[in-house]
């Protein structure tokens, strides 16, 4: 097939799942066209079956607000016209849902009918989707495309609750790749990191509210006090720098280290023992899981889809949000007790496998070819 896929390149969930996503067809032989306002994040080397178009959004004196959704509309006629694309896959409803709504009325007129299949990722439904000044139009794109799917059971319920959708929205969950994620040696890491051999959490983010990262730092403090230990922030957003203020009044800068955007998180995790993700609300957690895969216990709240990944008392704990004092103390019971920590890893490796990308790509395949069917009916 010769698929387009629309996304956010950066380093979020939604742009990790759909990069993944098309390397992993352009594996299987299917030709994938990238179509991003910049190279995705992690497509980082060449493979002759991927292709980039990026879209450049025109700057004019007049436009206080470059009008970014006609450029991409534009770029998506274009590609879909002259590579002649089977399908639009676009990620994120808000604007790419919409957006490939009028890209498929303009390749209308030109006799094309693409199908567009649409995935949603969470905070596309839940935080901003929501929002009154996107909530029309999501509602009516996500009603707009031939298909629609969700990263979690969660997802597709809260999506149902919170706008009235007249279609089926199929649940493939989000994947992991085990050649790139699985416990690697990394022991001249983790000298570095735990010279005295402390255990080590970690937290990875975009540091956005939702994500409660001030949650992260107050469990980490009640555990330093009783357990020898690191704790290793990764990513970047509007909250870190209040993290790193507040790192200072704790006076816990010694223990922490903030590590900023990292392309290779799995030899962070390699040195890992638990990974922590407090999230106000999670449709799925691809952190959570790139950690099981690389055999980290998840210490996390159970908001969302988060139930759906980690598993509560086998491969983590989960506590209710804001629950800091009990997030604490289940690090501290699975920290002091080398062998239920042992055991833990196992099963967060286990349940990762359930994720393997082997299983969920070939969900996708089929979807499309439904998808496509239906359209050309
Ligand atoms: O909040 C993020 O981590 C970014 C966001 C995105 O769309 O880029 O992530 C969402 O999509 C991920 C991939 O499907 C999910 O694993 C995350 O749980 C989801 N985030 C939220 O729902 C807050």
């Amino acid at each position: 097939m010769k698929i387009g896929i629309v996304c956010y390149p950066t380093f979020g969930g939604s742009g990790v799942v759909a990069t993944e996503l098309g390397l992993g067809l352009a594996d299987k032989g299917h030709d994938v066209h990238f179509i991003t306002y910049k190279r995705p994040v992690r497509l980082t080397s060449f493979h002759p079956n991927v292709y980039f178009h990026e879209v450049a959004a025109m700057d004019y004196p007049l436009f206080e607000y470059t009008p970014y959704e006609t450029s991409l509309a534009s770029k998506m006629v274009d590609v879909v016209r002259y590579e002649k694309l089977d399908l639009l896959h676009v990620h994120y409803a808000i604007p790419h849902a919409a957006v490939a709504f009028m890209a498929k009325q303009i390749l209308k007129s030109y006799g094309i009918n693409i199908p567009v299949v649409t995935t949603l990722h969470g905070t596309d439904i839940t935080l901003v989707g929501n929002d009154h000044s996107f909530a029309p139009v999501v509602e009516f794109s996500i009603n707009a495309s031939d298909g629609v799917t969700a990263v979690s059971d969660q997802l597709r319920d809260e999506t149902n609750k919170t706008f009235k959708i007249n279609k089926e929205i199929k649940v493939i969950y989000n994947f992991i790749d085990f050649s790139r994620f699985r416990k690697i040696n990394k022991d001249h890491f983790k000298k570095a990191i735990a010279p005295d051999g402390e255990k080590v959490l970690v937290h990875i983010s975009n540091f956005r509210k939702v994500k409660r990262v001030e949650d992260v730092i107050h469990v980490f403090e009640k555990v330093s006090k009783k357990i020898k230990s690191k704790l290793l922030m990764i990513g970047d957003g509007p909250e870190r720098k209040h993290m790193e203020e507040l790192c200072r009044t704790l006076h816990l800068c010694d223990e922490i280290r903030f590590l900023g955007k990292q392309e290779a998180v799995e030899e962070l995790l390699a040195v890992s023992d638990l990974f922590l993700l407090p999230s106000e609300n999670e449709s799925f957690g691809l952190a959570a899981l790139e950690a099981m895969a690389c055999e980290v216990p998840v210490i996390s709240s159970n908001a969302g889809g988060l139930p759906e990944v980690n598993i509560n008392g086998v491969t983590g704990y989960m506590c209710d949000v804001g629950d800091v004092e009990g997030m604490a103390s289940k690090c501290i019971e699975l920290l002091s007790d080398d062998e239920s920590l042992s055991v833990f890893r196992k099963n967060a490796y286990l349940q990762a496998k359930r994720f393997d990308i082997t299983e969920i790509l070939p969900q996708y395949e089929d979807y499309y070819k439904q998808i496509i069917q239906q359209v050309n009916l």
